[in-house]
């Protein structure tokens, strides 16, 4: 099932006028306020994310599954999805693999197939969070900070194993997410379990390819409940350092407790140059992995605020890897998925509409509201034109989800699936 290029450009012409009515709206105005409209436009046509194999199928949770009809049993069926996201929305032109979930047999041919669709290979994730099937050792008391060290060296193994996939792909990260911690006070040795982690990781680093980067991921609870060995920002960016010049933090929006302040973690790793991934998500409670943009919108936005500041100011740090990562157990898991990016996309924009010179001058003055109207007033505009002029720029659709919905895509894929097809991995 592909995306029909005339059947696309159809739907487009129906949309065209209203869309050049706002867009001429928004783009007079803008440019009246001496923003940069042609540069805003190009570095969002630009802006690329990454989706993670495993939320192409509908998720679950510990109390049930409630499958999509059509969902990708294969890699290449989930690269397939991809390929009909970024034709559409023209913003994920990247897939993100999970190993063992996603082990190509073929590599020649799962590359020919990503290729098709103008889809690259983003950072591979490794798993010690689950026991796989004839592994010798358990993760059940952990991986990398296990005290028995017969668990430790082959979660490094493992990982070492994900690095040489990852690399016949033409990856260029690793993601590491480790569930270790422990359920109950006592259970583990916080300075042990941390020690046996940092050694872990060095000896992973070690196998990292010259142009590789490491991405090491924290979170504060979940499976764990009563302490988790990489619990917050602090932890990851200690690693990193232990690591080296390649290792990196990676931020998920949903690893924070209730309020914590994001855009404030994010300035700080920047400032630091350690800021290498970023997992967006929302979250109301916790890990939620909810539609980005459907809770908190206005922390998204100063988060992408902090971003925008860093990747204009802070050459310290790298381009961040961008991914999404949530994952459902009702809605349509391409629709869901065209929804995060949309809300991604906005927040970006907004944030690009920020006049930092502006800010600087009324910080420098202290003169808070005037920071808080320039803030608010780029918060409170309409972009939605900007991002559709952007996606139209680069051959997508001016409305996505509509789009999806008019060429009938999920019942394309059902009808070459079967309703039974269950997502490989989860
Ligand atoms: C887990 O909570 C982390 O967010 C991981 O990045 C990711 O969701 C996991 O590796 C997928 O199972
Ligand atoms: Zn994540
Ligand atoms: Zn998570
Ligand atoms: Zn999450």
């Amino acid at each position: 099932m592909r995306v029909d290029e005339n059947q696309l450009e159809g739907i487009n012409k129906e949309h065209l006028s209203l869309h050049d009515d706002t867009y001429n709206f928004l783009g007079n105005m803008l440019s009246k306020q001496g923003k940069d409209v042609d540069g805003i436009l190009k570095k969002l046509a630009d802006f690329q994310v990454a989706i993670p194999s495993w939320a192409l199928g509908a998720g679950g949770t510990r109390f049930g599954r409630f499958g999509f009809q059509g969902e990708p049993s294969t890699l290449e069926q989930k690269i397939d999805d991809v390929g009909i996201l970024h034709k559409l929305t023209q913003t994920a032109g990247a897939i993100s693999l999970h190993i063992p979930w996603d082990v190509p047999s073929d590599y020649k041919a799962i590359k020919e197939v990503a290729a098709s669709h103008d889809i690259i290979f983003d950072a591979v994730n490794s798993n010690t969070f689950q026991d796989q099937k004839n592994a010798k050792e358990s993760y059940k008391f952990g991986s990398l900070s296990n005290i028995n060290k017969a668990s430790r060296d082959q979660a490094i193994a493992h990982n070492i194993d994900v690095i040489n996939i990852g690399d016949k792909l033409g990856s260029k990260s690793l993601t590491i997410w480790l569930a270790d911690g422990s359920n109950f006070p006592g259970q583990s040795n916080f300075q042990h379990v941390l020690q046996n982690t940092e050694d872990s990781v060095k000896e992973i680093y070690k196998a990292l390819p010259e142009d590789w980067k490491m991405f090491i991921e924290y979170k504060p609870y979940e499976p764990n409940f009563y302490s988790t060995v990489i619990q917050d920002w602090g932890t990851s960016f200690m690693l990193a350092n232990a690591c080296g010049d390649k290792a990196y933090s990676l931020v998920d929006l949903g690893h924070h407790l209730p309020n914590t302040n994001i855009e404030q973690i994010v300035s700080t790793l920047m400032m630091k140059g350690k800021l290498g991934g970023f997992h967006f998500n929302d979250s109301k409670y916790g890990d939620d992995d909810v539609t980005v943009g459907s809770i908190k919108p206005y922390s998204l936005f100063l988060i992408f605020n902090s971003l925008v500041y860093g990747m204009e100011n802070n050459p310290q740090n790298p381009y961040p890897a961008w991914m999404i990562d949530a994952s459902h157990n009702i809605k349509d898991p391409l629709e869901d998925l065209i929804q995060s990016l949309e809300a991604i996309q906005e927040a970006y924009a907004k944030a690009l509409l920020i006049d930092q010179d502006q800010l600087a001058a009324a910080q420098k003055d202290n003169d808070v509201v005037k920071c808080q109207e320039i803030l608010q007033n780029a918060y409170r505009t309409d972009v939605r034109p900007l991002i559709e002029k952007a996606r139209i720029s680069r051959g997508g659709a001016i409305n996505p989800i509509e789009t999806y919905r008019a060429l009938k895509v999920r019942q394309g894929l059902i009808k070459e699936r079967g309703i039974n097809s269950v997502a490989s991995g989860l």
